[in-house]
């Protein structure tokens, strides 16, 4: 009885599979330009779409103590150090955006620094955060705040952080506190970068703080990201109604590499589910996880789009150890490992569309210490964006990650990802080719 069973449900799938490749007619399950034959000169942007770069307090800043410079000597890892001293060079930084000619600047706050031990706050520190905000308004350049960018203090680490929804009155605390000093000036927020890497990262493959491998924690996690998304955003718009709140997403898409396996394609389905379903559910429903979170029912103003790849799924290729990334022959693959895949960005697009706020590019960019694929990058992903905005999509800007050469996590300084190159000896910063095409392109869009 089981064995018909079975035999009827491979019969079914591969016959579901054939039409639906006939019907498609692809080479592969998802979609592929060719792009030989695309005129990637021809851009189409609103007059009014914003332009910019993005950083991160921990990755640019330097000499920071917080839960990742713990974790850097806890497992020791290299060590971010002095990073790019932006701290102490943000207004010759901030004199790189105007020569790229740029209209927007994604930035963090850094919660150690405002508050390095619990109830006692920094205030010259939120002054330097003040004057920044000043200068880029000064320089016509739209300041967009992150509240959480990876990293926060050691003491609030040392109570669990966000695994423990008690702490989260302490994180909307410290939030409501950077927004009264600054939302007068600054009208665009983002709470929490990348929920599904901060938690997954940290708390399923342990490469992140706190180095922890537990799924059940992992779905604690995300749930209280998500509860404490939805307590800034209460807090701060009954603050400020104006104020425009969102959360940057990384939506990384998940496809099955074997399109005649059926182990591939409902397995991409979950992971696909897990990594940005479970969110858009989240803000879409107030439900994540088969449990009801209505206070984030509806909490946006706009959703940030952190786009960079596909990943091909298979058994082989997804593990809870480590992640592989596998790549259709004719794909690039980045420095990072996985592939670009530029046409992602379109379905990822497609998949915030039905949150019904508009999108705002908050990241996109490619590891790439040559420079030798970043200006293709640039442009095939600047292609796809302009055809989405022309057919519709409300997407108001692009952020490229990132301004210079910084911290990269886990994998330390080995990654370079900037439009300027950093030479850390020195701190001397260089802008590479793919920054002057960049710059091409916001000039004459
Ligand atoms: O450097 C990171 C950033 O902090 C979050 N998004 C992805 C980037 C590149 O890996």
């Amino acid at each position: 009885m089981w064995e018909r069973l079975l035999v009827g449900a491979i019969v079914a799938f591969v016959v579901f599979k054939i039409t639906l490749i006939t019907y498609r007619r692809r080479k592969y399950p998802e979609p592929h330009e060719d792009w030989t034959a695309v005129d990637l000169e021809a851009l189409n942007f609103p007059s009014d779409f914003r332009w910019g770069t993005a950083t991160a307090a921990h990755q640019v800043e330097g000499h920071l103590v917080n839960n990742w410079s713990e974790h850097e000597e806890n497992k020791n890892l290299e060590r971010s150090g002095a990073a790019c001293d932006h701290w102490n060079r943000w207004k010759d930084d901030f004199q790189l955006l105007t020569d790229l000619g740029l209209s927007s600047y994604r930035f963090s706050i850094e919660w150690s620094r405002l508050e390095p031990t619990e109830g006692e706050w920094d205030e010259a520190a939120l002054a330097v955060y003040s004057a920044m905000v000043d200068d880029l308004l000064h320089r016509g350049i739209r300041p967009v705040v992150t509240l959480h960018h990876f990293s926060h203090p050691q003491w609030w680490e040392a109570k669990g952080g966000f695994a423990n929804s008690a702490n989260l009155p302490e994180f909307v605390r410290y939030c409501e506190r950077v927004f009264d000093a600054l939302s007068e000036r600054v009208d665009t927020w983002v709470t929490v970068n990348e929920p599904t890497v901060f938690s997954t990262m940290g708390y399923t493959l342990g490469m992140f703080p706190p180095g922890r491998r537990s799924l059940r924690t992992t779905i604690r996690v995300m749930r209280n990201l998500l509860l404490a998304h939805a307590a800034v955003y209460k807090a701060l718009k009954q603050k400020l109604p104006t104020a425009k709140i969102g959360i940057a997403k990384n939506v990384t898409l998940f496809d099955p590499k074997n399109r005649w396996s059926p182990i591939d394609w409902p397995l991409a389905r979950l992971l696909e589910w897990f990594w940005n379903g479970a969110w858009r559910g989240g803000i879409q429903k107030g439900r994540m996880f088969f449990k009801d979170v209505p206070e984030a029912k509806g909490s946006l103003d706009f959703i940030g789009l952190n786009y960079y790849t596909h990943v091909l799924v298979g058994p082989a290729s997804v593990s809870l150890l480590k992640m592989k990334f596998p790549k259709r022959k004719h794909e690039v693959a980045t420095e990072f490992g996985y592939p670009m895949y530029a046409e992602g960005l379109r379905r990822a697009v497609e998949f915030l569309t039905p949150l019904g706020v508009p999108i705002e590019v908050t990241e996109n960019g490619v590891a790439d210490a040559n420079d030798t694929l970043r200006t293709e990058h640039l442009k095939r992903h600047l292609w796809v964006l302009s055809q989405a905005i022309q057919d519709g999509h409300d997407i108001r800007s692009y952020h490229h990650w990132s301004l210079m050469d910084n911290f990269e996590w886990a994998e330390g300084y080995s990654m370079r990802f900037g439009l300027h190159h950093v030479d850390f000896e020195t701190q001397e910063r260089t802008l590479r080719g793919s920054g002057e095409a960049y710059k091409r392109i916001v000039q004459n869009n």
